[in-house]
C-alpha cells in the first residue's frame, strides 16, 4: 500500500493545512490548529522545525539601538556650541560619534566577551608571563592613537579649550571602548606628570611616544601605586624599594598588588631609595616617583618583572590587572627623592578627571538606550515611553546625568586653563577642590543611574549577552579606584586646610557669579533662589564647624562634598539654562535639580549626626551583637 502526506504551515495564524494520499487518492486539505493538537509525532528529530517557530511564538522584541552618541546629546552639543563652536571640533566628533556606534562598539563588545589572559609559562616550562589580549583591544590602541584621544589634551591646538574637546571625545567613546579608556587614562597622567616636571632628559622619548597619533609610536601607561598594605594608605603602604646602581638608575624590588591595563609599555610608580645600609625611610617624605619601560630580554623574558598571576574581578574584565612581582625592574627616578606623593599627584588629578568623564559617559549610554527603549517596548497596551511613571524614571537620570556632565566639562575647562597659563588663582584653587568633588560624586552617580538604568529594560537588564550588566559592573569601580568616596571626601577636607580655606573661598565666589548671571531669568527664579539659600547654608554649616574638633569635620566630610558638587551643579545648570541658546529642557533641568536635599550636610547636622557621641552610636549599630 502506498501512503503520504503533506503540510503547509500559516506561520502567522499558526494553523496547518494537511492532506493526505492513501493508494492514489489524496483527501481534501485539512486544517488543524497546531499549537492545540503538536503531539510528539511532529517532535520528529527528523522533521524541519517548522514548528518552533510557533511553540516560542512569533513575537520578537525589537533591541535598543545604539545611534551616534554625539548627535544623540543635545546638552553636549549645545555646551560646545556656547564654548567651543568651531566647525573642526563638530566635524570630528560626528565623524567619531558615527564610527563608535558603528564598528567600535562590536570591538568594546568583543574585549568583553574575549577578556585578556595570563599565559605563565611556555609549553617547556620556561617564564613567559605573557598577558594575552584580544586583537580588539589592540585594535582600540591603534584608534586611540589616530584619534588622538590622549594626544588632542597635548597638542593644544583649540588652547584653553583642547582639554574639553578631548574629554568630549573620550565621552563619546568610553562605554563602547571595552575599558581601554583606563589605559588611556594612565596615559595621559603619566604626559602630565611629565610635562609638570619639564619633561626630564631621557623620557623625552616616551612622552613623545605617550601623545602620539602614529599607532606603531603610541605608547600606553600604567600606574603602580597599590601595594598589598594599602591602595589608599600610600604612604604607608608601600613598601617597594629602589636599590641604586652605579650608572645613577635604580632596580626596583617589590610587590605591585593592582596594577591596571598590565600590558603597558611604561609605568610611573612609586618606591623607597633604598641606602647602603639596606635602611629606607618611612611615611610620604621616603617616597620617590620612578620611570620603568616594560621591555622582554633576548630570551623573551620580561625584564625584572613577573606576573603573579591577573585578577578575577566583578567588573572591568576586558582589561587586564595584575599581581607584579618587581624582581630587579630597571627604573629611572623622576622628581626630587621623598616628593613622590605630590609628583604622582598630577597623574590623580588627570585620572580622576578619566574616571568621571567614563562615570558620566556610563549614565548617558544608559540613558540613551534606555529612551530609545523605551519607543520599542509595548507593554499594558503603550510604549513605554506613553507611561507618565516610566518618563519621569527617565527624568530623573537625565537630570542626574545633565548635572555630572555639566561638572566635569567645568572641571575640564578649569585644567585647559591652568595649563595654558591663563588659570586665575580662583581657577587654580577651584580645580584642586572640584577634582576630589567631582570624582566621589559623579563615580556614586553612575552606579545610581546605571542600575536604574538596566530596570528600565525589565528583565533582559540582567542578561549578560545584551552587553547591558557590563555597564553596571564597570561603574561599580568607578567609586573605588583612583581613591574612595571616603579617601577623596577626606583629600576635599585636605586641601581646604592645606589652602587656609583659600578653596572655599574660590568655590563660594565662583557659585555666587554662576547664580548671579542667571539671576535675570525669571523662569530661573526659584532654582537661583533655592540654590542662593543652600549656598548660606552650606557657609554657615562651614564657619561653624571650622570651630569644631577634627572628629566632627571627619565624620562630616562625605556629606560636606557631597553638599559642595549638588550646590555647584545647580549652579552650573542654572547658568547653562541662563545662556541665550539654552532650550527649554535645560530651564526645567535647573528646576528638578533643585528639588533634592542641595546640602545634605546641614541636614545631617540638624540630626546630629556630627555630634561626638555619634561614633558610639554608630559602633553600637554596625556591631549590634545582642543576643536573643
Ligand atoms: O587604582 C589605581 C589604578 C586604577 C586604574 C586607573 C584608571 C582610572 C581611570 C578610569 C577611566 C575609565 S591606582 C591607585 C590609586 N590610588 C589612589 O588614588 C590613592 C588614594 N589615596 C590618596 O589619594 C591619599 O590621599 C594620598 C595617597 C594622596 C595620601 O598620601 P599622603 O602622603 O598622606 O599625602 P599628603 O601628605 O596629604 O600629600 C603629600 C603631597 C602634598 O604636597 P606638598 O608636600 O607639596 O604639600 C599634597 O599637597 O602631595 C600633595 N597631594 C596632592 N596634590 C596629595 N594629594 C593631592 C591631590 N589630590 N592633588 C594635588
Amino acid at each position: 500500500m502506498s501512503a503520504g502526506g503533506s503540510m503547509r504551515l500559516n506561520r502567522r495564524t499558526g494553523e496547518a493545512w494537511l492532506r493526505w494520499s492513501v493508494r492514489g487518492v489524496t483527501s481534501r486539505p485539512w486544517r488543524t490548529a497546531v499549537q492545540r493538537e503538536t503531539t510528539s509525532r511532529y517532535r520528529d528529530p527528523d522533521d524541519p522545525p517548522l514548528f518552533s517557530r510557533s511553540r516560542t511564538g512569533p513575537f520578537l522584541q525589537g533591541r535598543p539601538q545604539l545611534s551616534n552618541p554625539f548627535l544623540e546629546d543635545p546638552l553636549l552639543r549645545r555646551y560646545l556650541r556656547r564654548h567651543l563652536p568651531h566647525p573642526a571640533v563638530f566635524s570630528d566628533l560626528r565623524a567619531f560619534g558615527e564610527k563608535v556606534a558603528g564598528e567600535v562598539d562590536g570591538w568594546g563588545r568583543e574585549c568583553e566577551v574575549n577578556p585578556p589572559k595570563l599565559v605563565a609559562f611556555d609549553p617547556w616550562g620556561r617564564r613567559v608571563d605573557d598577558i594575552v589580549t584580544s586583537p580588539a583591544w589592540k585594535r582600540m590602541k591603534d584608534l586611540s592613537a589616530q584619534e588622538g584621544l590622549v594626544a588632542i589634551g597635548y597638542e593644544r591646538s583649540f588652547g584653553e579649550w583642547s582639554r574639553v574637546y578631548q574629554m568630549s571625545k573620550l565621552y563619546i567613546y568610553s562605554p563602547s571602548s571595552g575599558l581601554f579608556t583606563c589605559p588611556l587614562a594612565m596615559t595621559d597622567g603619566a604626559a602630565k606628570v611629565f610635562q609638570s616636571l619639564g619633561v626630564p632628559r631621557g623620557v623625552d622619548k616616551a612622552y613623545g611616544r605617550l601623545t602620539s597619533r602614529d599607532p606603531d609610536r603610541f605608547w600606553t601607561s600604567g600606574q603602580w601605586m597599590t601595594e598589598r598594605k594599602g591602595g589608599s594608605d600610600v604612604a604607608s603602604g608601600t613598601e617597594t624599594g629602589a636599590v641604586p646602581q652605579t650608572d645613577g638608575s635604580y632596580r626596583l624590588y617589590g610587590f605591585k598588588w593592582f596594577t591596571s591595563a598590565t600590558d603597558a609599555d611604561m609605568t610611573l610608580t612609586l618606591a623607597r631609595i633604598v641606602g647602603q645600609d639596606g635602611a629606607t625611610t618611612p611615611g610620604s617624605q621616603g617616597l620617590s616617583l620612578f620611570y620603568a619601560e616594560v621591555s622582554r630580554d633576548q630570551q623573551g623574558r620580561l625584564k625584572g618583572i613577573e606576573v603573579q598571576r591577573l585578577k578575577d574581578k566583578l567588573g572591568t574584565r576586558q582589561m587586564p590587572t595584575a599581581e607584579l612581582l618587581l624582581d630587579g625592574l630597571p627604573a629611572h627616578m623622576l622628581a626630587e627623592e621623598g616628593r613622590g606623593v605630590a609628583s604622582i599627584a598630577n597623574m590623580l588629578t588627570v585620572t580622576r578627571i578619566h574616571n568621571s568623564v567614563a562615570a558620566v559617559a556610563a549614565m548617558r549610554r544608559v540613558v540613551q538606550l534606555a529612551r530609545d527603549y523605551a519607543t520599542r517596548r509595548t507593554a499594558f497596551g503603550r510604549l513605554l515611553k506613553d507611561h507618565p511613571l516610566h518618563l519621569q524614571t527617565l527624568a530623573r537620570m537625565e537630570v542626574e546625568t545633565r548635572g555630572a556632565f555639566l561638572l566635569v566639562m567645568d572641571v575640564c575647562r578649569l585644567l585647559g586653563r591652568e595649563e595654558t597659563g591663563l588659570a586665575t588663582p580662583l581657577e587654580t584653587h577651584l580645580l584642586r577642590l572640584l577634582t576630589p568633588v567631582l570624582k566621589l560624586y559623579a563615580a556614586k552617580q553612575a552606579v545610581a543611574v546605571v542600575s536604574e538604568g538596566l530596570e528600565s529594560f525589565g528583565g533582559q537588564g540582567y542578561i549578560e549577552d545584551t552587553g547591558l550588566p557590563g555597564l553596571l559592573r564597570d561603574a561599580q569601580v568607578l567609586s573605588i579606584w583612583e581613591g574612595t568616596t571616603n579617601v577623596l571626601s577626606l583629600d576635599v577636607l585636605r586641601c581646604i586646610s592645606r589652602s587656609s580655606g583659600q578653596v572655599l573661598q574660590a568655590y563660594f565666589t565662583q557659585t555666587k557669579s554662576l547664580l548671579r548671571a542667571a539671576s535675570g531669568v525669571s523662569s530661573l527664579a526659584p532654582a537661583v533662589r533655592t540654590l542662593e539659600g543652600a549656598l548660606s547654608a552650606l557657609g554657615e554649616f562651614i564657619e561653624e564647624a571650622a570651630s569644631r574638633p577634627p572628629s566632627y569635620l571627619e565624620l562630616a566630610a562625605r556629606d560636606l562634598a557631597y553638599s559642595l558638587a549638588r550646590i555647584y551643579m545647580g549652579a552650573l545648570l542654572t547658568d547653562q539654562a541662563s545662556w541665550e541658546g539654552a532650550s527649554q529642557s535645560d530651564t526645567y533641568t535647573a528646576l528638578r535639580w533643585c528639588e533634592q536635599d542641595l546640602c545634605p550636610a546641614v541636614t545631617s547636622e540638624r540630626g546630629g549626626r556630627y555630634d561626638p557621641s555619634t561614633p558610639p552610636s554608630d559602633a553600637a549599630l554596625v556591631y549590634d551583637n545582642e543576643q536573643d
